[in-house]
């Protein structure tokens, strides 16, 4: 059987998330960068999305179900646990982190500093300062969330934890998430922790790729 092929810029949270778990499972892969809505990604995936997978004759879509499939697939830990409880909670809190949490502190907080819509280039200030109360609201419930155990899910790094790291890790480099993670002690010291697994320090993302401004656009068509 070929080697598990993840599709999609590695820049991307939910493509780190497929890559982390193959790592947590050892599970051989070859990342194949591909922007959304590529003919690489709509091949696979109706919506453009990335992550997609393929594995053999066998192609998905969705970072949850490629995480579902590596982990009942192959061998290895858990990454959603037996135990109905524990993989309850598993399920619960990747989707309550896809819904919420995502939109929160990615598609609008970080992407106001990734993919500004601003004239200049420059970091959105009205957006980020309309979604960081959200953005602290969040930091504090998913600092009481790991207090007791120190994961999402029980007491062991499951699915959810892979789900979320990625997302604290450029939550973490900006300056206001950045505060607000430091100032929650169990949030952090989760951070730490799990920073130091290999399947997060060997899927760390290069610099996102930077969006033309107006301004460059500008400069762009006065330099042609
Ligand atoms: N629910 C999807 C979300 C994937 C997703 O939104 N990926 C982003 C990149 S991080 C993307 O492809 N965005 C392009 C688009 O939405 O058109 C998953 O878990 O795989």
């Amino acid at each position: 059987m070929p080697n598990v092929e993840i599709i999609g810029f590695p820049q991307s949270t939910y493509v780190r998330v497929a890559r982390m778990a193959c790592e947590e499972k050892g599970v051989p892969y070859d990342l194949k960068p591909a922007a959304p809505h590529s003919p690489e990604v709509l091949a696979i995936h109706p919506f453009g999305k990335i992550p997609a997978m393929r594995h053999g004759d066998f192609e998905l879509f969705e970072s949850k179900a490629i995480g579902t499939y590596l982990d009942r697939m192959f061998p290895g830990p858990r990454l959603i646990p037996e135990d109905p409880r524990i993989a309850a909670r598993t399920e619960q809190w990747i989707s309550a982190v896809n819904t919420v949490v995502d939109r929160t502190m990615i598609r609008t907080y970080g992407f106001s500093y990734i993919f500004p819509k601003t004239a200049d280039g420059q970091p959105d200030r009205t957006v980020i300062d309309e979604v960081m109360p959200a953005v602290r609201e969040q930091v504090d419930i998913l600092d009481k969330a790991v207090a007791g155990t120190g994961y999402l899910a029980g007491d062991q790094f499951t699915l959810a934890d892979i789900n979320l790291m990625p997302i604290l890790y450029y939550v973490r480099n900006l300056p206001e998430g950045g505060a607000a993670i430091a100032a929650a002690k169990n949030l952090s010291a989760y951070y730490e922790r799990n920073a130091a697994r290999p399947s997060f320090k060997n899927t760390i993302p290069p610099p996102p790729p930077r969006q033309q401004s107006k301004a460059d656009e500008r400069k762009a068509e006065a330099a042609a």
